[in-house]
């Protein structure tokens, strides 16, 4: 992306596509919010409000300090932020429990950039791409089994990323619609081969309210560089998770703690000046 488009490019803009986002596919769905019994939101909601309750008394927590906890709530929820918020600092915790019996490929968080219904497009396929796309080109290939190996011809690979200047399509201005994103249908044997370029690392908007946070706080606002997939196939468990790049600088200390030693490629130079990677998807049952 050029500068005078990164420039344009508002915490509050892209919070407020994310909150859009999540309201249009996740709160009234069978996963959403409607659906929590009243026990569970007694017990939970309980529980963490306690919480809050040992952490002011243990650390006597003054009047400035609760009125800058209100002054910031407040904010994140002008700047759209609270997607961001809890993906970044919460959602690696839900996705530990919801995984933890999973035998076949690691998953990890999906963060707030998700769309649905990406362009569909073949086994070996490039992602939808600006001309000239800024980048070192990336081949990634893999096949698509089960947790037993079983081939899965009818497995989808819903891929999306970053573009080289840290920027996702749909979440800020100037980038065509679906620019880095595609539902990669596997092949015969389940196989795939994704043309792209390689991802930047991301720092999550430092102008809103959670880069206040992280300013505040004095912690970094990175992400590793990273590929988002969601991997799915008629009676398996879907498969949310990314892939990362090893010897990248923040692979250690990322600002959303969904680094897996699993997760990471090792990419190899090919040919043509690019690079090329496998990774292989195992799905579990359903
Ligand atoms: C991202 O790109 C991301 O993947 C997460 C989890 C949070 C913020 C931005
Ligand atoms: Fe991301």
């Amino acid at each position: 992306m050029s500068a005078s488009q990164a420039g344009t490019a508002t915490a509050a803009a892209s919070g407020a596509a994310a909150t859009q986002r999540f309201v249009t596919d996740k709160s009234d769905k069978p996963s959403g919010a409607a659906t929590v019994g009243k026990e569970r939101v007694d017990l939970l909601a309980r529980e963490v409000i306690e919480a809050v309750h040992a952490t002011i008394r243990e650390h006597k927590v003054t009047y400035a300090e609760y009125n800058a906890l209100k002054a910031w709530l407040i904010k994140v929820g002008a700047d759209g932020e609270w997607p961001l918020f809890l993906d970044v600092w919460i959602e690696h915790a839900v996705e530990e429990v919801a995984n933890e019996n999973r035998s076949g490929s690691k998953g990890t968080i999906e963060g707030p950039y998700y769309v649905p219904d990406a362009p569909r497009l073949p086994a070996e396929a490039a992602l939808p791409m600006r001309e000239g796309e800024a980048g070192v080109p990336l081949v990634f290939r893999g096949t698509v089994t089960g947790a037993d190996g079983t081939p899965l011809p009818s497995a989808t690979v819903e891929i999306w990323q970053a573009d080289d200047a840290g920027y996702y399509s749909q979440f800020a201005p100037g980038i065509p619609e679906w620019n880095l994103r595609g539902t990669v249908v596997a092949g015969e044997s389940g196989e795939f081969a994704i043309s792209t370029i390689e991802p930047a690392p991301y720092q999550i908007p430092t102008d809103g309210a959670c880069g206040e946070l992280i300013a505040a706080a004095g912690w970094h606002a990175w992400r590793p560089a990273h590929l988002h997939l969601i991997v799915s196939a008629p009676g398996y468990r879907t498969l949310t998770t990314q892939l990362y790049f090893r010897g990248d600088t923040h692979i250690g200390d990322d600002i959303a703690s969904a680094v897996k030693p699993e997760l990471i490629l090792d990419p190899v130079a090919s040919a043509g000046g690019g690079r090329e990677v496998g990774y292989d998807f195992a799905l579990d049952r359903e």
